[in-house]
């Protein structure tokens, strides 16, 4: 038990939301300052996203020697991926890992969910309720909820019609799905549909892949990593992740040019090809604008048209794979595992293209387009998620004057560095909207978030303050850059949910971050180095003027 400033008793310092990478790594720091932590998780166990999306081939499509902690030596030493790529069992095996071998596991409520968080002011603590009745108070609330966890699924006309059997990626069973001789359906084309389809294939009597969007899939050529390949990494280790963190994506690879102009059309078609047979992010790497020049990333989306069309025989279906509407990176990338595009020609595999014939409603039997009926065992909805926000507003958060998070953020998310809300005071949110998140290897960015808040509440205590809020015009200023930036990108010419397009009546503003890990990070640092330029510290809760400018 602690006390806090204002004489009443808290009965923790801080409640965590999350107990995937961001929340396990910041329990562990803040438990080294000393601060007593209760950390809730809906799940049975620790993993996060990587608990729920079981899914056969899911996989990260970050490479694994940086797709993981960095800030201990003992984990690093003794954890060894098998694969460039890390799977999903590896990487849950990896949290738990990590979980048990810093201890955490005590500090963590499983299966508990939190429904709301409510500032109050008088006290100057949260209080938080759970799902199980429970009700802790605690001087700072930390969201490490996560960017994509609130799976969405479109609200089709008489889905629960469907009398076969129906699952979300992002909520597979533990026990997996029995899809031998099945007639299977997939619903979605995005980096989950990619990994998903042709393992699906592999196992199923037959598939349907039910496209709205076709996509630019890589090929993440991915290979078991030989010892040589780990002794050379762990050698390099500080320098890799040091490159890693002042980086463009928050991985260590060099672009390899600049732009395409003044390159001859061989020179230009040599260094995709060289990117092509990298693989996976080091692709998006080949040139430097390709998400700023209408110019390059049209060569660079036509270069991977024509791989589309050489990987499909049949040309009908390969046209209809081809994206055409949105250039490539307007929408998160994904990556091509196990031959997505020559799935399409098995004769066990059909492509129902549903932006010519959308679907129409569900049946007891299946699905139903404006063109067929498709008569489906099970319908797997590989359709996304409510991401950034979701997660953060399925909890019921409440701050200064009974003002709800819902209600601050009715025209799109407000934050300042995605790090705090103003009229929130003590509330932190780890990779929060506006911060760099999901156009980043998560785990560099997460790590920068956990330090960056546990560095300010060491200076808090440090200087004998009690509370912490971003001032109203720092947040504004930040939204508006945000916003700016990617208006400069190619961002703005797809429908994605990067912009909250695919859920119907979300705010469409641009959520992420898009200034790169390394101009962000600096940003972090500049603001810490003038004193925590844009935040307000206080004694007390009215000391901090958050809400007046
Ligand atoms: O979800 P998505 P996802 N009718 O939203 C379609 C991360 N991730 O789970 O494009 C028909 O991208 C929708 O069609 P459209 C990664 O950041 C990471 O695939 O809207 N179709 C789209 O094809 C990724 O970006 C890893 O026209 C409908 C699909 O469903 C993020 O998760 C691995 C529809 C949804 O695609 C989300 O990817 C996998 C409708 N009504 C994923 N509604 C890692 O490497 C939606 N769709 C860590």
């Amino acid at each position: 038990m602690t006390r806090d400033d204002t004489g009443g008793t808290a009965a923790v310092d801080a409640v965590v939301v999350g107990a995937g990478f961001s929340g396990l790594y910041m329990s562990h720091r803040l438990r080294e300052l000393g601060l007593s932590v209760q950390v809730f998780e809906k799940a049975p166990d620790v993993g996060g996203t990587w608990y729920w999306n079981r899914y056969p081939g899911a996989r990260c499509d970050s490479e694994s020697h940086i797709y993981c902690y960095s800030f201990s030596e003992e984990i690093r030493e003794e954890w060894e991926w098998s694969e460039r790529y890390p799977e999903q069992p590896e990487i849950l095996d990896y949290l738990r890992f990590a979980a048990d071998h810093l201890d955490l596991r005590e500090q963590i409520s499983f299966e508990t969910a939190v429904e709301s968080a409510t500032f109050d002011e008088d006290a100057g603590t949260w209080t938080v309720e759970t799902d199980g009745g429970e009700s802790v108070t605690s001087r700072f609330f930390i969201s490490a909820v996560g960017c994509l966890s609130e799976p969405y699924t479109p609200d089709f006309d008489n889905r629960d019609a469907f009398e076969g059997e129906s699952y979300h990626t992002a909520r597979w069973p533990q026990n997996g799905v029995e899809l031998a001789g099945k007639r299977v359906g997939v619903i979605g084309t995005g980096s989950t549909g990619i990994q998903l389809t042709p393992e699906v294939a592999d196992r199923a009597g037959h598939l349907t892949v039910f496209q709205r969007t076709p996509n630019y899939a890589v090929p993440a050529r991915n290979r078991p990593l030989g010892d040589d390949e780990w002794a050379e990494i762990k050698a390099n280790y500080d320098e890799i992740w040091e490159d890693a963190r002042f980086s463009w994506l928050g991985m260590p690879f060099e672009m390899t040019h600049a732009t395409t102009a003044g390159l001859s059309d061989e020179e230009i078609r040599d260094a995709l090809e060289e990117g092509w047979q990298a693989g996976g992010f080091r692709f998006l790497h080949t040139f430097e604008d390709t998400l700023f020049n209408d110019d390059t990333n049209e060569i660079v989306s036509e270069f991977l048209r024509e791989k589309i069309r050489e990987q499909v025989d049949d040309p009908e279906t390969a046209e209809k794979l081809v994206p055409t509407a949105h250039p490539y990176g307007s929408k998160r990338p994904p990556m091509d595992y196990g031959g997505y595009y020559e799935t399409f020609n098995r004769e066990d595999v059909t492509l129902a293209d549903v932006a010519e014939n959308p679907i129409t409603e569900f049946t007891p039997e299946g699905i139903q387009t404006t063109a067929n009926h498709y008569d489906l065992d099970t319908v797997i909805f590989a359709t996304g998620f409510d991401a950034m926000t979701g997660a953060l507003l399925a909890m019921d958060i409440e701050g200064r004057d009974g003002y709800t998070l819902e209600e601050a953020w009715e025209g799109g998310p407000r934050t300042y560095l995605g790090l705090g809300v103003d009229g929130f005071p003590n509330l932190f949110t780890i990779t929060g909207p506006q911060s760099p998140s999901v156009l980043s290897n998560m785990p560099v960015s997460i790590e920068q978030h956990v330090d960056w808040i546990a560095d300010c509440i060491e200076y808090m205590q440090s200087e004998g303050y009690e509370y912490i809020e971003p001032q109203s015009a720092a947040a504004e200023r930040w939204v508006s850059q945000t916003n700016m930036l990617a208006d400069q990108m190619l961002f703005s010419e797809a429908e994605s949910w990067y912009r909250g397009a695919n859920v119907p009546d979300k705010p469409r503003v641009f959520t992420p971050f898009p200034g790169g890990v390394e101009t962000y990070r600096r940003e972090c640092e500049r603001v810490v180095e003038n004193g925590y330029e844009g935040f307000e510290f206080g004694q007390s809760v009215d000391g901090v003027a958050g809400s007046a400018d």
